[in-house]
């Protein structure tokens, strides 16, 4: 009998640490789950002007204003694009309104560019 006591202990003892670790394990994978969706649905919206394109690097040169889904100011950049389909009807001096997607620490793709009148 007390074998058996101690047997139940150790289980218990066992199964609940194992739980604790079980739980910690899908804690640690949901947290890390929920920084790669934010990195991959985050689009943020910014409105610019072209400066230049480049269809050799897909980047365009473009000076924005604040985006402040992402804490930007405005500023002159490169942006690399992921298509460079929505470059070819684009014209040095063009306003647009684009979309940028954050995939990562420095990973900033255009994904869409509109004109504006
Ligand atoms: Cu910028």
């Amino acid at each position: 009998m007390k074998f058996a006591t101690f047997s139940i202990a150790a289980f218990l003892l066992a199964t609940s640490t194992a739980a604790l670790a079980v739980d910690h394990m899908q804690h640690m994978s949901q947290t890390e789950m929920h920084q790669t969706d934010a990195h991959v649905a985050q689009t943020h919206r910014g409105h610019g002007t072209v400066n230049k394109i480049d269809l050799q690097h897909n980047t365009v040169n473009m000076t924005h204003g604040p985006i402040k889904s992402l804490g930007w100011p405005g500023m002159t950049m490169d942006f690399k694009v992921k298509d460079a389909a929505i470059l070819k009807d684009l014209k040095p001096g063009q306003n647009v309104m684009f979309e940028v997607v954050n995939e990562g620490p420095r990973r900033y793709f255009v994904t869409h560019i509109t004109p504006q009148k």
